[in-house]
């Protein structure tokens, strides 16, 4: 699978970062075939190049547009060394292989940025150029691609150091950096063209034009598989802020699935109200109902408006005390069908069905000028993952109280505060420029409600910078903690819980979400 390179057409825009590539090929004894402006550059350089329209009988015609299309040069490219018929031809049409193609598109993107005319803009899409790209990356087995002037350096050293030949492994990494190549050129020359959202829609598959973004004025689209996840039974059409609000409620309830292995009192059924993609209600019990109602209780003001969700069948009982409420979207893995038909009254309001599949593994959001892709967060923190670092240990229900804290706080906008009792989100505070504000925000809130914190627990997102979080949480009833640990000042926070008998725990994984 190994190949020396014998001929090379060359065909670029830039000149710049050739020569040197050029002669190394020159001293392996390559044979040249060039474009115009490619073909002076080599031959300046006083290495023989031949003329493409040596090979294809015919000048750059149409102002350059039709300069190396055709079938002598894509049959050089393209023809399959160990095809019988494929070699037989290139004989019979003498063709000449070409082993090498160097291109450098257009400059379809500088253009753009330049400001030029559209006519200048259309000149700059380049068609031979891309079509050898993709011949030559298609046929890797025979042919080598180098499609960008940024590979130049390693292929220059490449075949210094292979003396002129590449491996079957190399020249597929070549073709897969030129079908990147490709694909960027042809998406700016769609972007460029693009200023119509339908255009937009059908052009990508499942794209979803949105009645419009997170606010009237902007608009938006989902892309993605929504049938795939959901069966939608009843209500409108979902928004952008309701997808949202959706993907934060599958991914917390994603936490609290019937019967997983290391939980105890989790395995019950839960129930969890969302607003603006944070949790401001969320319960285990034995059934879905009371569930539901201690999560409803936890915050009933946010509660209006908010999207529900279950990882249990949703039965009568629940959406008889569900429909007393407002809310935009109720998601459930079923419902009993008398179920469905109350939920149903209210003609808006969106039902889900959550289909059992895997959540996506990775995450992207844009970032500046790009994206940003993570992994999903995967950790959840158990029983096991807990490390007493007081004197005083949690009690068996406080562990359990802690774990449940903690796996809200993960789905939590950072910096957020999570207090829990008995299988019961008390109340959180989220989205907090500092830690104490979140606390502060988490006392306020369960004192609104009316809930005491005596005995309560809590679970921090991050660690703590100095002991005054535990400080405020002991003084407001707080009993057990549960955070990551690893500040450089935890032994300040530990001796205060030390000196007041308050449990705390490490976990050593700190879950933002932002
Ligand atoms: O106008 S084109 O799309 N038509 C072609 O057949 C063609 N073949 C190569 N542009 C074409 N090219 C492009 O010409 C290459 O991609 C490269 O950017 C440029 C090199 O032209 P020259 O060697 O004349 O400077």
């Amino acid at each position: 699978t190994s190949k020396t390179i014998q001929s090379a057409l060359i065909s670029v825009f830039s000149k710049e970062g050739l020569e040197p590539i050029v002669r190394k090929l020159h001293e392996q004894n390559v044979v040249f075939y060039s474009t115009g402006g490619t073909e002076d550059f080599i031959k300046n350089l006083g290495i023989p190049v031949i003329p493409v329209e040596d090979i294809t009988s015919y000048p750059s015609i149409l102002g350059g547009r039709v300069k190396t299309l055709h079938p002598k040069v894509f049959g050089g490219i393209l023809n399959r060394q160990d095809n019988e018929s494929d070699v037989q031809q290139m004989e019979e049409y003498n063709i000449p292989q070409l082993d090498l193609v160097i291109v450098d598109l257009y400059p379809f993107e500088k253009t753009v940025a330049s400001g030029a005319s559209e006519a200048d803009i259309i000149e700059k899409i380049d068609i031979g150029g891309i079509s050898l790209i993709r011949a030559a990356a298609k046929n890797f087995k025979d042919t080598v691609i180098i499609s960008s002037v940024d590979q130049y350096a390693s292929f220059l050293e490449l075949i210094t150091v292979q003396n002129g030949t590449t491996t079957l492994a190399d020249r597929k990494v070549l073709a897969t950096k030129a079908f990147h190549i490709s694909s960027h050129y042809d998406g700016a020359i769609f972007n460029y063209f693009n200023t119509d959202e339908t255009i937009y829609k059908a052009s990508i598959a499942n794209g979803q034009v949105l009645r419009y973004g997170e606010n009237p004025h902007q608009k938006g689209f989902f892309f993605g598989d929504f049938e795939a996840m959901f069966n939608k039974i009843h209500g409108k059409e979902l928004s952008y802020n309701n997808l949202l609000d959706v993907d934060a409620a599958v991914n917390l309830i994603a936490e609290f699935k019937k019967n997983p292995v290391q939980t105890l009192q989790c395995n019950d059924s839960t129930f969890a109200i969302l607003k603006h993609n944070n949790a401001c209600g969320l319960a285990t019990r034995t059934t879905i109902s009371e569930a539901y109602n201690a999560a409803l209780a936890c915050d009933p003001t946010s509660a209006f408006g908010g999207v529900l969700i279950s990882n249990t069948k949703i039965d009568v009982a629940t959406a008889t005390e569900i429909n007393k409420l407002f809310c935009e979207v109720v998601i459930a893995p079923a419902y009993e069908p008398e179920a469905i038909t109350l939920l149903e009254q209210k003609k808006n309001r969106i039902i889900l069905v959550q289909n059992e599949v895997a959540l996506p593994q990775k995450q992207v959001r844009t970032c500046l000028n790009g994206i940003l892709v993570q992994d999903r967060n995967n950790i959840t923190d158990t029983k096991a993952d807990l490390k007493t670092v007081t004197l005083t240990a949690p009690t068996a229900q406080e562990i359990e109280d802690l774990i449940f804290a903690s796996k809200v706080c993960k789905n939590t906008k950072s910096n957020t505060i999570v207090f829990a009792k008995n299988g019961t989100l008390i109340s959180s505070g989220t989205g907090q420029t500092s830690r104490v504000d979140a606390l502060l925000q988490a006392i306020e809130k369960a004192n609104t409600f009316g809930f005491s914190l005596e005995g309560a627990s809590m679970a921090s997102d991050a660690f703590f910078p100095f002991p005054d979080c535990v400080e405020i949480a002991k003084k407001a009833g707080i009993t057990a903690v549960i955070q990551p640990g690893g500040s450089i000042k935890d032994e300040l926070s530990i001796n205060y819980c030390n000196e007041n008998k308050v449990a705390m725990v490490f976990t050593g994984t700190r879950h933002f979400k932002h």
